[in-house]
């Protein structure tokens, strides 16, 4: 797998079927173009190949394959990325078809979980990083063998020295290494619990913002709190949690305050796996326990509606069945007609209309926040 300093030269395959809608396909691409991206490669080429089925062996077929293999020859292309999901034995046959090439194959899950891992700053997202990447690899791991060590350097030292080949060993060795997290990232878990059950003690209402990635989450927080949390054009740029406290004013004639605790995370994004999601549960369980949800939007984006679905569903997924205001933010992004148009698709008076780089404007998400706690 890539070694360090290799720049990654990426051939992009998204295998789709033939009645998937045009402006989706673009979509998927760009936003897997972002990922790519985000991860400090070059896209070489890309391709859609229609295929109602995926073979069994290859996934995209054995010659298209041979002609991705060309092309990407051709072009100085080092690693195949599939958008799909793959199954741990088609990575495993397709890697062995590639390696006297050269070229290295990956799917979109092995991308995301290689920015996370690029990402993870705190121990506690180190470690769940590493239990997603198991999770992801884990039976693929079985069947590569040798592969292990150098694809991803955490396991590279604990697996030395195993013998490799073992797979019998190496399994073991594996599920003890889920339970061991299991069990530190518990103690996490713990402590987040105490401190929430400190927090509902004294009586702060805690707030947390959830989102697509990239739509401005950590911007916002920074803007209303003024934190300083890293917030830049790339996917997946949090990965822990971050705090704020947020003061709002419960009485105008009185002049009473409350504090409130604003938090950010981990952005959502479409198709993760649940097993992946999960890996992340007791980050996001807190905001299954905040007194409310603001689901932060990006207005400019053309595929807002599915994007608010995919969130939508992730929380679902994750019980949180606390209110959830809508914020609608990057409205500098369109012009007047747009927003006017939104607007009149996303009609409910709760919503909030804003752009993080108006200040002034946040005192919307404060009216709101105080309005539903
Ligand atoms: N034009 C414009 N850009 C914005 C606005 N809000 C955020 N951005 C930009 O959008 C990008 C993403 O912002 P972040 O705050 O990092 O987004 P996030 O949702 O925290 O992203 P992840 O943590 O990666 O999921 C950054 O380049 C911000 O400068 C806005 O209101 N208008
Ligand atoms: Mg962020």
């Amino acid at each position: 797998m890539e070694e360090k300093g290799k720049q990654l030269r990426v051939f992009l395959v998204d295998v789709v079927t033939k009645d998937t809608n045009t402006a989706l396909l673009v979509d998927r691409m760009r936003e897997l173009e972002s990922l790519v991206d985000t991860y400090g490669g070059i896209v070489i080429l890309q391709k859609y190949q229609k295929r109602q089925e995926p073979d069994h062996r290859t996934y995209v077929g054995k010659g298209k394959l041979e002609e991705i293999i060309a092309d990407m020859q051709r072009l100085g292309a080092n690693t195949l990325i599939i958008w799909n999901i793959l199954k741990s034995r088609q990575i495993f046959y397709i890697q062995e078809i590639l390696r006297p090439y050269n070229i290295d194959i990956r799917d979109r899950v092995d991308l995301i979980l290689k920015i996370f891992d690029k990402h993870a700053t705190s121990m506690e997202s180190r470690l769940q990083v590493e239990l997603a990447a198991i999770r992801h690899m884990g039976p693929r791991i079985f069947g590569m063998g040798i592969e292990l060590g150098r694809q991803w350097g955490w396991w590279s030292g604990a697996m030395r020295g195993l013998g490799e080949t073992n797979t019998e060993r190496m399994k073991r060795h594996l599920k003890e290494k889920v339970l061991k997290i299991e069990k530190e990232l518990k103690q996490y878990e713990n402590m987040r619990k105490l401190h929430r059950e400190s927090r509902i003690k004294k009586g702060m209402p805690t707030v947390w913002i959830v989102g697509y990635t990239n739509t401005g989450k950590s911007s916002l927080l920074n803007a209303m709190t003024k934190k300083g949390i890293l917030a830049e054009n790339k996917l997946f740029a949090t990965l822990g949690t971050h705090v704020g406290n947020l003061y709002i004013m419960t009485d105008s004639e009185t002049g009473q305050g409350k504090e409130v605790l604003l938090n950010d995370t981990i952005g959502f994004i479409r198709d993760l796996p649940p097993k992946l999601i999960k890996s992340f549960s007791s980050t996001l369980e807190d905001s299954i326990e905040s007194n409310l949800l603001l689901h932060v939007i990006d207005a400019s984006d053309p595929f807002i509606e599915e994007r608010i679905e995919v969130v939508n569903h992730i929380l679902d997924e994750i019980w949180a069945k606390q209110k959830r205001i809508l914020v609608f933010n990057k409205i500098d992004l369109i012009d007047k007609i747009q927003l006017a148009e939104l607007k009149k698709h996303f009609p409910e008076k709760g919503n909030v209309w804003i752009s993080v780089k108006n200040i002034e404007w946040l005192d919307q998400v404060k009216l709101a926040i105080m309005e539903n706690l």
